[in-house]
């Protein structure tokens, strides 16, 4: 699929540090320890609406760890899907009369739009969910000749107990398990299921919907098999970063690291499971589902600067779940004034250790508040005339656009 046009990215003087992350298997901070091409899987978007804050959230944060890395000078393979066929699309076709193809068409086209606004690097592979059938049904048909996976009707099922490390992901005992499974898309409670938390990884055609030929017969990939079988044809095993929200950890990132596990015989899938907090509106996580959207475009349309929602959301942690509010908008507005009017100056305070402040915030589980807080200290004492360094501004600019995205 096609993915979107990439930013210039500027130098910034010295190197990052090396980036520590909180691991959701393990529930500590770690280093990453990529090599000389980090190598991250972030889950994409179900393009039957359109991208709202929440998504805007989680991809800006994955959007920093890829800048944090480039800073220290490693490549990053970075690799998205688009989840182009599943039932909520099917169900948007439905209530709205519209063909499933045109609104994953035209949702996918405006995400792109959004992430280009947004300064949000490309993955060098963007790839849906239908390019991928062929591919997937080759890696069922492995599962199968493994022993792992059975049929419950003509529908298919992988044995997750066929993964040793099965739950080492979200690390939750079997009841939480059980009642998430449900909520988010898993059918425990299926006739002919052996273990109620088998997932589905081939659905055969149903009347009236879409099914594609293959030899596992006609029909359509489950969900976690298909970010499995982008994640090992473009990246392999073993990669640095398996990312997402955190309503990915179970049963999304269990499920998907589960099959490739026993795919390849080789663990971890990856080395850290990295999940961003929740963005709320009106009380409730915000959810294409429940409709309390705030979307990036409208806002866009409204002439909100994208810097300035991309400041908005760099002002929260991404560990920590907050609500969409105006007042953060017009402080990001504000922010980003400021910010401006003081990179515009001829000269001000020194920037190096402004750049390591940064550095330092970013590296230690991407402490964005922190960075912006050091930047805000550099701008204030711009504006207030102090400083004689006519390099800064410049540095500082650089500093803004390499590392938080923000182009001033
Ligand atoms: N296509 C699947 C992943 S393979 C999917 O979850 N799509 S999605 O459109 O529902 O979500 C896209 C990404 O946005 C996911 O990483 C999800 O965790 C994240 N996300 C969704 N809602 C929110 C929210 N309210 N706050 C933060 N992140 C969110
Ligand atoms: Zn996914």
């Amino acid at each position: 699929m096609k993915s979107w046009p990439g930013p210039q990215i500027p130098v910034v003087p010295g190197t990052g540090q090396q980036l520590h992350l909180y691991d959701t298997a393990s529930g500590t901070v770690r280093p990453t320890e990529p090599g000389p091409t980090a190598r991250m899987y972030v889950c994409g978007i179900t393009p039957y609406d359109a991208t709202h804050m929440g998504h805007a959230f989680t991809y800006v944060t994955f959007d920093v760890i890829n800048r944090v890395w480039r800073d220290a000078r490693h490549d990053v393979h970075y690799v998205q899907n688009v989840t182009d066929i599943d039932d909520p699309l099917l169900e948007r076709a439905v209530q709205t009369g519209q063909d499933w193809r045109e609104i994953a068409d035209r949702e996918t086209a405006l995400f792109r739009e959004d992430m280009a606004a947004l300064n949000v690097i490309p993955p060098q592979d963007y790839i849906g969910a239908v390019e991928s059938i062929p591919s997937v049904a080759e890696y069922v048909q492995e599962l199968q000749s493994l022993g792992a996976v059975y049929s419950v009707d003509s529908d298919l099922y992988f044995r997750v107990r066929r993964d040793p490390d099965f739950g080492a992901v979200a690390n939750l005992d079997d009841a939480a398990m059980l009642a998430i499974f449900a909520e988010r898309g898993g059918d425990p409670d299926r006739p002919g299921k052996e273990d109620p938390l088998d997932c589905l990884v081939w659905q055969s055609a149903r009347p009236d919907e879409p099914a594609w030929d293959t030899p596992l017969g006609h029909g359509r990939p489950g969900w976690h098999i298909e970010c499995a079988a982008i994640a090992l044809d473009h990246l392999g095993m073993t990669i640095d970063v398996q990312g997402g929200g955190t309503d990915l950890a179970f049963p999304h990132h269990e499920m998907s690291a589960s099959e490739a596990q026993v795919l390849r015989g080789a663990y971890p899938f990856a080395r850290h499971y990295v999940h961003s907090a929740m963005v709320g509106w009106q009380g409730h996580k915000m959810s294409k589902s429940r409709g309390n959207l705030v979307f990036v475009s409208a806002l866009r349309h409204a002439d909100v600067d994208p810097m300035a929602i991309r400041l908005a959301l760099l002002a929260h942690h991404y560990r920590t779940d907050w609500a969409w509010t105006e007042q953060g908008m017009e402080g990001a507005v504000g922010r980003l004034a400021l910010w401006r009017a003081a990179v515009a100056g001829t000269s001000g305070p020194d920037a190096a250790p402004v750049i390591e402040r940064v550095r330092g915030a970013l590296a230690d589980d991407l402490r964005t508040p922190a960075a912006l807080d050091a930047i805000d200290g550099w701008a204030m004492a711009q504006q207030a005339a102090s400083g004689d360094d006519a390099e800064a501004p410049a540095q500082i600019a650089a500093l803004a656009d390499a590392l938080l995205g923000v182009r001033l």
